[in-house]
């Protein structure tokens, strides 16, 4: 272990399956069946959807199990192993959203696909995540999906992946009360093992792209800092946007999102804006540009262009959008600095968080000894490292 590198071990990743099925035996009575969702990260694409346009997240390894059993009556009991808590909610009486606790999560979800008028059966449910909170990996999207997958399977209803994101995000926006992008919930139900999903956050929808990482690793290094500015800037930079599309919009009258405007289209009427909306709106044009080109580089399997394209997108998101932090550019200062990087951006809203990085493989555990003691020695804290191969999407999974 290198000195201040606090890493995740693959092999202590991947949950001891029978051990949460004891578990749930201990407590409860009937054989679960046992659902997964992951967390997540995005390459490139970052504020672009809530502007209708492209990003290119990838699920991770990291996961998030729901052990189910159905019950003949409409209560839902559940457990996290994560918090030792037990918490109940009845489907047939109304529920108490947003109590700012982990059941927000659960029940959020299983209420919003009552809302689209699938009945759903009670249930005992136990979960076990190894997503980590709060580094931008997306745990919570991660247990939506896994619960709401589990609820529907149990009780012998179907519906498609996209249904089942718009569920999460839902139960997320009404019961969690973060009015989230459709991001997170689409990668965790529909990532695919060894590819990065493109989605098109308009449309709703996803493009498996190869991504082929023979020859490179996804590094997250995690800051441990979330700074007070990040929600209040992101609702900021949503109306920035929108009024950007207003302005726009009275001489490109077809335009109703940042995504209908092109880069030629935007240099040609950039001087209409003032600042900073012209920086503004120049990062979600180009950040749509540069997401479709790093997912065409991706189906290429050239990965050093799509490392620039990520380097340009933290640039953007720096000087542009002004989204990054110290603690994010410092990350990316060092990483720059290492043999072997070929990309590295600050990833999720900024202010704090993690940046995402594009290592060569031969290189990484010089990069992991390099960003620990430099960003330690300046900053006196030190980053977690986490590496994760492009994982699969939300699944029933055997035992
Ligand atoms: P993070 O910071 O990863 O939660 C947030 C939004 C996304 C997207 C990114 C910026 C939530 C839950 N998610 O991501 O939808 O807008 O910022 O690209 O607010």
């Amino acid at each position: 272990m290198l000195s201040g590198v606090a890493e995740i071990d693959k092999a202590k990743r991947l949950i001891d399956r029978e051990a949460l099925r004891l578990a749930f035996l201990e407590r409860y009575e009937g054989e679960p069946r046992m659902f997964r969702a992951p967390g997540r990260v995005n390459l490139i694409g970052e504020h672009t959807d809530y502007n209708g346009g492209f990003v290119l997240p990838m699920a991770i390894e990291c996961e998030t199990i729901v052990a189910a059993v159905r019950r003949e009556e409409r209560r839902v009991r559940v457990y996290s192993l994560n918090v030792d808590e037990a918490a109940v909610f009845d489907l047939d009486r109304p529920g108490v959203p947003r109590r700012g606790i982990w059941l927000d999560y659960v029940e959020g979800v299983a209420r919003a696909l009552e809302d689209c008028g699938i009945q759903l059966s009670g249930a005992d449910l136990m979960i076990l995540s190894d997503v980590p909170q709060g580094a931008g990996l997306s745990s919570s999207a991660a247990l939506e999906v896994a619960t709401g997958l589990a609820l529907l399977t149990i009780a012998g209803k179907e519906i498609d992946r996209v249904a089942l994101a718009l569920a999460g995000q839902r139960g997320e926006h009404t019961y969690v009360g973060t009015l989230c992008g459709i991001m997170d919930q689409f990668v965790a139900a529909l990532g695919r093992a060894g590819h990065a999903l493109l989605i098109d956050c308009r449309k709703l929808e996803a493009t498996a792209v190869p991504f082929d990482t023979s020859s490179v690793v996804v590094a997250i290094c995690d800051t441990h800092v979330k700074h007070e500015l990040s929600s209040s800037e992101y609702n900021t930079r949503r109306a920035e946007c929108e009024h950007g599309v207003e302005l726009l919009a009275e001489v490109l009258p077809h335009i109703t999102q940042l995504r209908d405007v092109g880069l030629e289209e935007f240099a040609r009427h950039e001087f209409l804006l003032p600042e900073p909306i012209r920086r503004r709106c120049r990062h979600v044009v180009g950040e749509n540009e540069r997401t479709l080109d790093a997912a065409d580089a991706l189906r290429r399997g050239d990965v050093e262009e799509v490392g620039r394209l990520m380097n340009r997108s933290h640039e953007s998101l720096r000087d542009d959008y002004e989204v990054s932090c110290t603690e994010l550019d410092l990350l990316v200062q060092i990483a720059l600095k290492c043999e072997g990087v070929l990309g590295s951006r600050m990833t999720g809203a900024g202010f704090g968080g993690s940046t995402v990085n594009l290592v060569r493989r031969e290189q990484l555990e010089r990069f992991k000894q390099v960003i620990s003691t430099e960003y330690e020695a300046r900053l006196h804290v030190a980053p977690t490292i986490y590496t994760s191969e492009p994982g699969d999407g939300a699944r029933e999974i055997c035992i």
